[in-house]
């Protein structure tokens, strides 16, 4: 008998290019002659997009129909990175479609690397929503991610002369083949005007909101299916469109032109994603994102639940909603508003739903990062919401007296306004009183949260706190972007560890296998070649492959001092210009990320890398033995490319800056070892990883505490310590500026007299402890161990880990299995 696969959901090779030909016919409509490399992407992706559709609206039925509890998960951003090799490997196909496409003729992997990303996020915090999607579709949580659909996402980023130049993320313009538009469930967001009271049929007392402007939010859904099962959730982005109906009067009275500029107005709402992470400037169009994509959320959320003729009394049995930082902390107002103004429910019963429903997670320790809003502009965008934010306020005000009394100033430092000076709302405070569950992102970041930036709301709910410490998944990073390393493991352990992350510990019975050792080694200098080759095409620098590859790659910020990274460099090169002769182990000291437009400090610090990367790339006497690459435009596509490369990770913050920090996860689990601080999850990294395996140097936390309390003076540093002395007047006397002693100074000076991160103080223990990592390299065999040690000790860092401890603890969620009807 023959049998014929369907050409939608067949996964044998035969039927997979079937597929790949009709749909590049069909969909692209194009012959194989003029077809372009994107014409060929767009078949593929849309032939393993038709094999996730029965998943996906499978999964959500059996949702709906088991009335279940599901996690809606609400960030500004969803970092995603590329959906099509990850999607091949949680199909379970990728092989096959390897093969397909190459039996076909074409290069399998540029196909993959065609696909633009979706940088819809900043950094970290954008990216851990990403990984955790991935995780609770794995782990069969039902689930939904609520984001914004930029049309511009993280803006590109390029180098000239030494300086980052943006440009546009046009990531739309050839199209979007893993998302589709639901415009019949579209919802309407209203902004600005005011609010009246009136009385309803039943004699109560009721406020309606007569807007200044209505805009339409239109959802766009992408298919997140987990690593081999059903489950398929959805990632759900708005889109701002004008609201039709709405300028009825300017169209009416003739007046097209203006009719029609509102809707641009309305379409510049979901343009483009703000680009400073860690720090929150109080812009209009910021705060009417938020609302926007918060409201459309609930508004859907209930409609769901409509639909199904569940009553909202019962929405928090029904969601339970995450607030990815306070971005979306705007929901407490909002829930409160359409549960009690648009359903008629009750303020006391309404409290209590939304209590129910919402938690927070924070992301920060940094004071200037915690938002607020002016009073002016929350009032005018906002007046109802405010309403209800000053109603919550009183109420809770009441609450502190009664738990508190007399004790004035826990008021004012807790109110929802800020009232010191200028009036604002305090966004971080609303969540906290909305929500039941409060959480940190690493063991030391949930510490200092209770202990200093949310104390007040620790002594008046203990019981809402909790640690949630980050994870990463290893499906997108590992066995997607390392698959060398992926098969070598799985081919001693089994392929069990993907979904157990736990089981790499089966790994340390291989450490004292010579031959294995030797196996991990071959694969890490293949991808370091793989990286050199890359380089010498992009930057035309010759890097040695050999040579031990130090890699920092994250937003640039100084808080995370890559600067201090780069003073090492230059003690390295000063010890060479003293003597051409003196030992060094060879090194390539690689960066990659991107700095905030508007942040001058942190573009100075990229041209200080570039510059000295001319001076030491180019002096005969360092003898091609360091070499300095900045590479452009570090994104989750190059992120996935750069992890698996690395020797040494660097995750040199200031210990009780970073909040957690997850790349170095991926680098540690990818076999690179870490140099770093005991901050955020580095503390837990090291913990697990065993101190032994783990360079430690600078300050901890309550040493920077003390220190700072009885007064930090970095010029004291650099004149006790020659060495880095040495190092600043390089730079500063015009060392890789060509004599320019202006170009630098103002991060000169501002390490000598300001250093708010600490790097003159940290800088002797990070030159040490540099110096035992060189030391230890030599040692290739040694080395090796600690390698494959830090890769077998991971697995508390997978998100999986995260998500079941979110489930448990905060969310009350289970597993649903679903099943594939015929
Ligand atoms: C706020 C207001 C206005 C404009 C922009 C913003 C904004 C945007 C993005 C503020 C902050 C961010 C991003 C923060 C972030 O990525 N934080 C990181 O979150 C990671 C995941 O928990 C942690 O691992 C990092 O330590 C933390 O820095």
């Amino acid at each position: 008998t023959v049998v014929v696969e369907d050409d939608r959901t067949g996964l044998s090779v035969e039927t997979l290019k079937r597929a790949f030909q009709d749909n590049l016919f069909y969909i692209q409509g194009k012959f194989a002659n003029i077809a372009t490399q994107n014409d060929y992407y767009m078949a593929l992706a849309y032939t393993v997009r038709d094999r996730l559709l029965r998943r996906w609206l499978t999964t959500a039925e059996t949702h709906t129909h088991q009335g279940v509890r599901t996690v809606a998960y609400l960030s500004a951003e969803f970092l995603m990175g590329p959906h099509l090799g990850n999607n091949l490997i949680s199909l379970g196909i990728y092989d096959e479609a390897k093969q397909a496409i190459t039996e076909l003729g074409l290069d399998f992997d540029a196909l993959l690397q065609q696909e633009e990303e979706p940088g819809l996020g900043n950094g970290g915090l954008g990216r851990l929503a990403a990984c955790y999607l991935d995780s609770m579709a794995s782990l069969d949580i039902p689930s939904i991610g609520y984001g914004i659909r930029y049309e511009f996402g993280i803006f590109d980023q390029d180098i000239r002369d030494g300086w980052q130049i943006e440009s546009t993320d046009k990531w739309l313009r050839y199209g979007n083949p893993w998302e589709i538009s639901r415009p019949e469930w579209a919802v309407e967001v209203k902004l600005g005007g005011h609010t009246e009271r009136y009385t309803d049929e039943n004699g109560r007392n009721r406020t309606r909101w007569i807007p200044h402007e209505v805009v339409m939010g239109i959802p766009y859904d992408t298919p997140i299916l987990g690593y081999k099962t059903n489950t398929a959730t959805t990632l759900r982005l708005w889109s701002a469109a004008a609201a039709e109906s709405f300028d009825f009067a300017a169209f009416n009275s003739g007046d097209y032109f203006r009719a029609v500029q509102q809707k641009t107005v309305s379409e510049t709402l979901t343009k483009v994603l703000y680009p400073n992470d860690e720090s929150a400037q109080g812009k209009k169009l910021r705060l009417a994102q938020q609302i926007f994509f918060v409201s459309c959320s609930l508004q859907d959320m209930m409609l769901i639940l409509i639909r199904q003729g569940i009553p909202l009394e019962q929405f928090h049995e029904k969601f339970a909603v995450q607030l990815n930082d306070t971005h979306p902390a705007i929901a407490v107002a909002e829930l409160m508003r359409l549960l009690m103004d648009e359903h008629g429910i009750e303020w006391d019963t309404a409290w209590r739903i939304t209590q129910k429903t919402l938690s927070y997670t924070n992301h920060t320790l940094l004071p200037e990062a915690l938002e607020r809003w002016g009073m002016g502009l929350f009032s005018t965008l906002l007046p109802r919401h405010l309403e209800i934010i000053y109603e919550i306020n009183s109420q809770f005000l009441d609450d502190i007296r009664r738990k508190f009394p007399n004790d004035d100033a826990r008021l004012s430092r807790m109110s929802l306004i800020d009232e010191a000076g200028e009036r604002y709302v305090r966004m971080a405070h609303l969540a906290c009183v909305g929500s039941h569950a409060i959480n940190g992102v690493a063991a030391l970041h949930s510490e200092l949260l209770k202990q200093d930036v949310l104390r007040d709301f620790y002594e008046l709910y203990p019981e809402k706190f909790s640690n949630k410490t980050n994870g990463v998944t290893p499906r997108r990073f590992m066995v997607l972007s390392n698959p060398r390393l992926t098969n070598l493991i799985t081919s001693k352990i089994g392929d069990g560890w993907i979904k157990h992350l736990d089981d790499l510990r089966k790994l340390e019975a291989f450490v004292e296998d010579a031959d294995f050792r030797q196996q991990w080694r071959d694969i890490k200098l293949a991808i370091k070649q793989d990286l050199a080759t890359y380089i010498k095409q992009v930057n035309g620098i010759d890097v040695d492959p050999t040579s031990l590859f130090d890699i920092q790659a994250k937003r640039i910020h100084e808080y995370k001092r890559q600067h201090l990274d780069v003073l090492h460099i230059i003690t390295l090169y000063n010890r060479i210009k003293a003597n051409p002769d003196v030992h060094i182990t060879p090194r390539t000291f690689i960066f990659g990320g991107k700095a905030a437009p508007g942040y001058f400090m942190a573009k100075l610090i990229i041209k200080l890398i570039n510059s000295v990367g001319d001076v030491v790339n180019n002096d005969p006497d360092v003898r091609d033995r360091l070499k300095v690459v900045f590479l452009k435009d570090y994104n989750v596509k190059f992120a996935q490319r750069v992890y698996p490369a690395a020797d040494l990770s660097e995750q040199i913050s200031l210990a009780g800056k970073e909040a957690s920090g997850t790349g170095n996860m991926k680098f540690s689990m990818n076999g690179s070892l870490t140099i770093g601080t005991l901050d955020g999850a580095n503390v837990e990294i090291r913990d697990e990883v065993g101190a032994e395996n783990f360079f430690l140097f600078g300050l901890t936390t309550p040493e920077v505490y003390e220190l700072k309390a009885k007064g930090y003076n970095p010029y004291h540093y650099y004149e006790s310590n020659p060495a880095l002395k040495a190092v600043i007047d390089r730079i500063a006397s015009g060392g890789f500026s060509n004599g320019d002693t202006n170009l630098f100074n103002p991060l000169v000076s501002t390490l000598l007299y300001k250093d708010d991160y600490l790097l003159l103080a940290d800088y002797q223990s990070y030159i040490d402890c540099q110096d035992r990592v060189s030391q230890t390299y030599l040692d290739q065999e040694y080395w090796t161990r600690l390698s494959i040690l830090n890769s077998a000790r991971m697995g508390k860092f997978s998100s999986d880990r995260s998500i079941r401890e979110y489930c448990e603890d905060i969310w009350y969620v289970k597993p649903v299995a679903v099943e594939l009807k015929e």
